[in-house]
């Protein structure tokens, strides 16, 4: 075979190979000028590339490799991009190393940054020249091309039908490994200064790898997760390869295989929490490492202690939401064109993810109950629904309610909630106010829990929420309607309180609801008996009592509803239906029974 060096000519030349195998080795060239044709000097590079594959002739065997390579290069100089990647890959093919190697892939590199090229990158098959260049170089002798190399495999994987072709080519497991050996390189070695670039480089890929199911599974079987956070320890300073590993454990989160493993590494809130210190003004940082918490806390109580045992954790959580409740408040006030939209929409989307943190550390019996009783974390909850409004903020609005319901939960002595317990309330008058139905319950259910305090009962009555709560048993919703009763209930428990009931046909609509929701819910069943019976405790007296007409209603609903066939009549499956049917024996059938037995006197 022969190759004519037509480099030294003004015009360029390739030497074209035609004809087969044996003609090419026969060194049968035909030599064309092919001044200024790309299209053609494309062409050309196929056949070459063809015939030096077919003659076995790639990596280092062919004899006049100099040559032909000296050539390649200098055609290089020719700005075309599809030209390019074809003598990128005959390049390759022929296995440079050194600074011939580093040249190629920075010009694949530039190529592949522009999507337009990807058709280019696949109906050349650069992909295999690239995982080759992985496979088979040594890494540390070739920092800086694999850092071209990863930059360009980066590129690629933006584009949804490469992907996948990464995806099946190996590339999560070739990436995986090199975590793997960089993290056992040691800190002090001067080669790892430069593998910063490269993990940046390298995680981006991940990043966008990690949408892919099937990279889950392979990130998992080659235990990615632990490495992935050894690595965030070993560069908690480095916020680019920070925030990619936080935006691939985000992602990886929230799918419960994933979370077990990371909930394995037990560093790892260690390390969150250290991101977090260090990098508290790093917006996508900061939201993604709240949003991984959110998830480990959300999961079982072993990580809620391992989070809180943390020192400093909570200080860490209420410094982040102070912050950040400044910030959006300043934000909330600026009404100028100045303030950035997305800026606001991150620090808001910051507080959700931090108040779903705290609300599933509350969970946690000893951890709730020490949060109820930190001054602020709960003033931070309150200064959230004093200056947010569920019209604007609906996500914040209600997980903050539903944490501050939560922590309600727990009747500790030195009890913040408790404490705050009125100002509390007229926060929630605000989100009754409110068209959000979701709102709406969650306040009813604080009111709930909070009226088995009087002050809270005479706030109700003074400021008129039973007429809410009395609204809303029209809601046709039964967790509404539960909770609603609940606070009813409470009130009614106070004799003096028991004429709320006379008012907006209350009596009438706790029998709707009965009638309504009865049958699917004992619960609520005996809530409606129970506060009805509280009701007509003095049906003989001069007190408050049913009217006929209810009571008649009340009659047929108890008689029928006490009857077990009809009672139990419900498409439950069997678990549900023994629950169900324990419900109604030990807690409907006694109150409703006495009820019935009231009335019918
Ligand atoms: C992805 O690559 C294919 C070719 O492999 C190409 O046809 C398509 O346009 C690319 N998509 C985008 C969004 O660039
Ligand atoms: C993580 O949080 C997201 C958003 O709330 C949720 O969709 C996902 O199910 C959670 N995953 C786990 C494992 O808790
Ligand atoms: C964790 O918090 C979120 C948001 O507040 C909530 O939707 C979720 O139910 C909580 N997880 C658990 C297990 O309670
Ligand atoms: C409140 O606590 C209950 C159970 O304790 C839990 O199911 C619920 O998810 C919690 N709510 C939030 C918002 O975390
Ligand atoms: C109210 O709080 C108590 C604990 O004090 C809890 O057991 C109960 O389930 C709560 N009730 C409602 C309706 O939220
Ligand atoms: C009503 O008060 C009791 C205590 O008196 C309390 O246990 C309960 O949670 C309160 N709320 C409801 C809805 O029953
Ligand atoms: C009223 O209801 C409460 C809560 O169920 C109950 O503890 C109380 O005994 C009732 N009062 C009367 C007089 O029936
Ligand atoms: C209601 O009846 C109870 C006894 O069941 C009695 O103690 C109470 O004084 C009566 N209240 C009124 C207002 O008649
Ligand atoms: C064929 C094709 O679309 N080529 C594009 C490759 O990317 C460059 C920019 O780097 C574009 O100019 C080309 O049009």
């Amino acid at each position: 075979m022969e190759v004519i060096n037509c480099s030294d000519s003004p015009k360029w030349y390739l030497c074209s190979l035609a004809g087969d195998l044996e003609a090419i080795t026969a060194a049968s060239f035909c030599c064309c000028c092919l001044e200024d044709n790309v299209e053609s000097l494309c062409h050309a590079c196929d056949s070459l590339y063809q015939a030096l594959e077919e003659g076995s002739m790639l990596g280092k065997r062919f004899k006049r490799r100099t040559l032909l390579l000296k050539t390649l290069y200098k055609l290089c100089d020719i700005a075309s991009d599809p030209l390019g990647l074809k003598l990128s890959k005959i390049i390759l093919g022929l296995k440079v190393s050194g600074k011939n190697l580093l040249n190629v892939c920075k010009l694949v590199f530039k190529i592949s940054r522009n999507e337009k090229n990807d058709s280019l990158i696949q109906s050349d098959q650069i992909l295999d020249s690239l995982l080759d260049i992985l496979r088979s170089e040594d890494l540390q002798a070739n920092t800086e091309a694999f850092i071209y190399c990863i930059g360009a495999l980066k590129f690629i994987s933006g584009n949804t039908s490469l992907i996948h072709e990464m995806l099946n080519k190996g590339t999560v497991e070739i990436l995986v490994q090199f975590i793997t050996q960089i993290n056992e390189i040691n800190d002090n070695d001067a080669r790892f200064c430069s593998s910063g670039h490269l993990l940046v480089q390298l995680t981006a890929t991940l990043r966008n790898l990690v949408d892919l199911p099937q990279s889950r599974c392979k990130l998992l079987s080659y235990g990615a997760i632990p490495e992935l956070c050894l690595m965030m320890e070993k560069r908690v300073n480095d916020k680019d390869i920070c925030t990619n590993v936080a935006r691939i454990l985000s992602k990886l989160s929230s799918f419960n295989d994933c979370c077990s493993a990371l909930a394995d590494c037990s560093r790892c809130y260690i390390l969150f929490l250290a991101l977090l210190n260090k990098h508290p003004k790093k917006q996508d940082l900061v939201v993604r490492v709240i949003f991984i918490l959110g998830n480990l806390t959300a999961r079982n109580n072993q990580a809620r202690e391992q989070f809180f045992e943390v020192q400093g954790s909570i200080n860490t959580l209420i410094t982040l939401f102070q912050t950040h409740c400044d910030i959006d408040s300043k934000l909330c006030k600026d009404d100028s064109e100045l303030r950035s939209l997305k800026h606001f929409s991150e620090v808001e989307d910051v507080l959700i993810k931090l108040v779903r943190v705290i609300a599933n550390l509350s969970i946690h019996p000893s951890i709730g109950a020490s949060l109820t009783t930190n001054h602020q974390i709960v003033a931070l909850l309150i200064q959230v629904l004093e200056y947010k409004s569920v019209e604007k903020s609906e996500e914040l609005v209600i997980n903050t309610a539903a944490t501050i319901n939560n922590l309600s939960y727990y009747q500790v002595k030195d009890s913040v909630i408790l404490e705050k317990k009125l100002r509390i309330a007229e926060l929630l008058v605000k989100l009754l106010l409110s068209n959000n139905m979701d709102g709406i319950l969650e306040a009813v259910r604080v009111f709930g829990n909070l009226s088995q305090y009087h002050e809270i009962c005479d706030f109700i009555v003074q400021r008129k929420v039973y007429k809410f709560m009395i609204a809303l048993l029209d809601a046709k919703h039964q967790d509404v309607c539960f909770s609603a009763c609940g606070v009813l209930l409470n009130l009614t428990v106070d004799e003096s309180r028991r004429t709320v009931l006379d008012e907006e046909g209350a009596v009438k609509k706790l029998i709707d609801c009965l009638r309504d929701f009865g049958p699917t819910d004992w619960q609520l069943a005996c809530l409606i008996c129970k506060t009805l019976w509280n009701y007509s405790e003095n049906v003989t007296s001069a007190g408050p009592c049913l009217e006929e007409e209810d009571a008649n209603t009340l009659l047929i609903l108890l008689a029928s509803f006490l009857e077990e066939e009809f009672a139990l009549d419900c498409n439950f499956d069997s678990d549900l239906r023994d629950h169900h049917k324990l419900y109604w024996e030990s807690e409907f059938k006694p109150v409703a029974q006495k009820l019935l037995q009231r009335i019918q006197n």
